[in-house]
């Protein structure tokens, strides 16, 4: 049906801007979002909302974001057409590859890439294009310890078990602020109601946070921890479930193996042991213990403040050895794992490949892979040490490393010494600035939107679609025909239509499913079967293949009620799939076919937790940690003026015992000192931090000349990742340390710095030698 412009209008939309993936109904007036509400009879969200989503028009008319592609000319970046960009493109990276190797074009993917439905499908194929082996993701600034975790455990790096939200009773939460996230790897719109409903119904809630933070005040019990020592904690709780003969993993015991050695393992890690450097005492650490293991269902859940820190991919582990040892995981109220409409569908259980990890390591440190990408921190080296396989070109999509990752200067020098660079991004930002060629995405309105990633992570299972809300202006292109346009310059296939891409997956899809056994079109022909999609266009198509085929699918014609893409445009709501169901053992792909609950890996990184028994500080030691901001959305939402202000400031904040003996003054201003730089920050002195504990936010620093930030450049914060080297990383995974490293804080005499410039279109940006 077409629109009418002319008139007001709503269109459903599912927000795009954190992992709660709302419903959200938008307002229109012509082509403009002039309002956003939650969609109140969306099966996930049921009207939730939070302030981002609302101001998502705000995001959709910011007059900052790029509407046409920039390319370099004479080292100034200037608009351009389509073609122009991608035959600069289409110029410089192959030749690159030819003359260096493959290893010498990087690509670098940020976060957004799981939030859009470009992100999710083309990936994949830039990089077997490229055959590159550099890869660098927001995951190594994020949740890689999980994945590491959960590929050594049950053999597939992507089996991440969420907790029962709606059904557990009780829930030991750590890392974790979803009151300001809305929730990470646990997918729940209006994760605050549901933590209150949890205490309504007579549940539990534990909180473990150096910060008494919005979620923490809703707890039964808030456990202010020493930062970086939750592995500590979580050893000593599976120490007393072993101790007091309080283990019973339930249905599961016949699908595991390893119990006795971790047993042993856990021996040394007695609560009287941690106590001193967790800064949590025996007492309570037993008593969580002992709730744990009584609760009728109970789910331990861990997240960023569990990730990135030391011994990030060993508290992941035990999170899930935690839910294992109380018969948690696995079962109703406890953590399950979710069964998304477009996984591949269940198949009878059977030993599989296992997850490899170290298959090759970085040029420079020889830091180990990991789920095939390397440490984002090890990217500035990567660039800037020469010698064979140096990267020399690199392609970003959607993504701020030189904010997001550590030492952004280090990484701001080395995105300037590059022989070539292509940024996918709305926003000339710190990272864009250095680009050859910059190539914007439509606005969130223009954009179709699919939870590729989150379904699989969410509290129930369920399947929404959503349509561009308003029709794609000329000039612009959607995101995925840019991806795949990209796809065919770095291919060889410069120019070429770019549905070719999304036929080339079909029809490699459909080769496999017809040649697979326990395919529902096992034995047919792909062409018949291909030409039976429906979709308006090949990202359309492709998600009705991956629906047909999948768990929930009609497999061609094999279920006549089961989901394809017209059915789901028949709920413009979606289709509710149910309360998560138990899916071990078929969910396991390890070798042994069970759950392997101390692999070697993790087993010989333990004398490392042991070693971190005897660090202890001295009395007046610091150590930082971040914290995140409800109107804030890491790097890239500062720009947007209905967000900004409020508590929404980067501050450092500092508890009084600690502002007095420093002689730091409310208001006032410090100066934060650790192995990769100095930063001066406002003073905000709060007892919500831990003693000893200072914190600030991230996704700040938008000084930097060149970048087209007009209200984020008013109000630029500090960026907080330069106090970071990149040389701390949770080793197994390769995850950067962004919180529980130690800093030293002195009071600032200087006044605040003048507010950054803003580059008019055109200014000479960052000229390459
Ligand atoms: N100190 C510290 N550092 C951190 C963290 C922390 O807690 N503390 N958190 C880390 C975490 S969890 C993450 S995920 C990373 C994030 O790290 P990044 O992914 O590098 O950073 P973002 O700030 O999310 O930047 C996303 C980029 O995508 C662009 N963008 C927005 N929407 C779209 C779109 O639809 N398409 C395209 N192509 N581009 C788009 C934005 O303009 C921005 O440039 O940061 C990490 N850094
Ligand atoms: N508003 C908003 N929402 C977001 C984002 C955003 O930037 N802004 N980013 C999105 C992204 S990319 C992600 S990954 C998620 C992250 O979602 P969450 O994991 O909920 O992230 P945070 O809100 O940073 O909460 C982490 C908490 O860990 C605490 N912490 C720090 N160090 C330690 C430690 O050593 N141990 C323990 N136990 N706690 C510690 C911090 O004080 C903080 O309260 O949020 C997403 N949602
Ligand atoms: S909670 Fe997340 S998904 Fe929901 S409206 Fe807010 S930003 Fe969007
Ligand atoms: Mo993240």
């Amino acid at each position: 049906m077409p629109h009418d412009l002319s008139s007001s209008r709503t269109a459903l939309r599912i927000c795009p801007l954190c992992e709660a993936t709302c419903g959200l109904s938008l307002t229109i007036e012509g082509t403009r979002v002039t309002g956003a509400r939650g969609d109140r009879e969306d099966v996930l969200s049921h009207g939730f909302i939070c302030p981002k989503g609302a101001s998502i028009g705000g995001l959709d008319a910011d007059p900052d974001r790029l509407r046409t592609p920039l390319v370099r000319r004479d080292g100034v970046l200037t608009e351009a057409t389509w073609s122009e960009a991608f035959d600069a493109i289409a110029r410089a990276l192959p030749a690159l590859a030819e003359e260096h190797g493959q290893q010498a074009v990087g690509v670098v993917l940020g976060n957004p890439n799981v939030h859009t439905v470009a992100g999710a499908l083309y990936p994949s194929a830039l990089l077997s294009a490229l055959r590159t082996r550099a890869l660098f993701t927001a995951s190594t600034l994020d949740q890689m310890p999980k994945h590491v975790s959960s590929g050594l455990l049950f053999g597939d790096p992507n089996a991440i078990a969420v907790p029962d939200l709606d059904r557990t009773g009780h829930l030991l939460l750590l890392g974790a602020n979803p009151l300001e996230s809305n929730g990470s790897l646990c997918t729940a719109p209006d994760f605050p109601g549901r933590l209150k409903a949890l205490r309504r119904r007579g549940g539990t809630l534990t909180v473990v946070d150096p910060r008494r933070t919005r979620t923490a005040r809703l707890a039964d019990r808030h456990v202010a921890i020493r930062p970086g020592t939750d592995a500590l904690l979580l050893a000593a709780l599976a120490h007393v479930l072993f101790d007091e003969k309080l283990t019973d993993p339930g249905a599961l015991a016949g699908h595991v193996e390893g119990l006795d050695e971790v047993a042993a393992a856990m021996a040394e890690f007695a609560p009287e042991t941690v106590a001193p450097a967790c800064g949590v005492d025996a007492a309570t650490i037993r008593t969580m213990a002992r709730e744990l293991a009584a609760a009728p269902a109970a789910a331990v859940y861990g997240r960023i403040g569990s990730c990135t820190v030391e011994h990030g991919t060993l508290a992941s582990w035990l999170v899930d050895v935690l839910n294992i040892l109380t018969g948690n995981l696995d079962r109703p109220g406890g953590a399950l794992f979710p069964l998304s409409a477009t996984a591949r569908a269940p198949r009878p259980a059977a030993p599989g490949k296992g997850f490899a990890l170290g298959r090759w390591t970085s040029r420079v440190s020889g830091h180990p892979e990991a789920k095939g990408e390397l440490p984002v921190a090890a990217l500035a080296e990567e660039i800037e040490t020469p010698g064979e396989g140096r990267i020399r070109a690199l392609i970003v999509l959607a993504a701020n490393p030189v904010l997001s990752a550590p030492d952004g200067d280090r990484l701001d020098r080395a995105l300037g010494g590059l022989d070539f660079m292509v940024s996918v991004d709305p926003y000339l930002n710190e990272t864009s600035l250095h680009a050859d060629v910059v190539l914007p995405p439509p606005p969130p309105s223009r954009s179709a939107h699919f939870d590729f990633a989150f379904n699989a992570l969410a509290v129930r299972n369920q399947v929404r679609y959503t349509r561009p809300a308003v029709p794609l202006e000329d000039g612009l292109l959607d995101e995925s025909e840019i991806l795949a346009r990209l796809v065919l310059a770095v291919s060889g296939m410069h120019g070429a239509d770019p549905s070719a891409v999304d036929d080339l997956v079909i029809d490699r899809t459909l080769t496999r499913a017809v040649a697979d056994p326990h395919s529902p079109v096992h034995g047919r022909s792909p062409a018949p079967l291909a030409a039976a999609l429906t979709g308006r266009t090949g990202p359309e198509r492709r998600l009705d293949l991956m629906l047909r085929l999948g768990p929930y699918g009609d497999g061609f014609g094999a279920d006549p009620d089961g989901l394809t893409l017209e059915r789901l445009l028949d709920h413009p709501h979606g289709i509710d799939l149910g309360p998560l169901r138990p899916r071990i053992p078929e969910v396991l792909t390890t070798r042994s076919g069970r759950v392997e609950l101390l692999p070697e890996p993790i087993a010989a990184d333990l004398p490392r937790l042991r070693d971190a028994l005897a660090d202890r500080d001295g009395p007046h030691a610091l150590v930082l940690v971040g914290r995140r901001h409800l109107r804030s959305n890491n790097s890239w939402l500062h720009n947007i003026a209905e967000l900004s202000g409020g508590s929404n400031v980067c501050t450092l904040q500092v508890h009084p015992a600690d502002a007095a003996r420093l002689g730091l003054v409310d208001g006032g201003r410090a100066t934060v000192a650790s192995d990769g730089g100095t930063v001066t920050a406002p003073v905000e002195i709060t007892d919500a931090v831990r003693p000893g504990v200072v914190s600030l936010p991230h996704g700040w620093g938008h000084h930097r000349p060149g970048t087209r930030l007009s209200v984020a450049a008013a109000r630029p914060g500090v960026n907080v990742n330069q106090l970071l080297d990149g040389t701390r990383l949770d080793p197994l995974s390769g995850t950067a340390v962004l919180n529980g490293f130690p800093v030293t804080v002195t009071p600032a005499m200087t006044p605040e710095p003048a507010t950054a410039t803003v580059a008019p279109m055109g200014t000479p940006v960052v000229p390459r030698p």
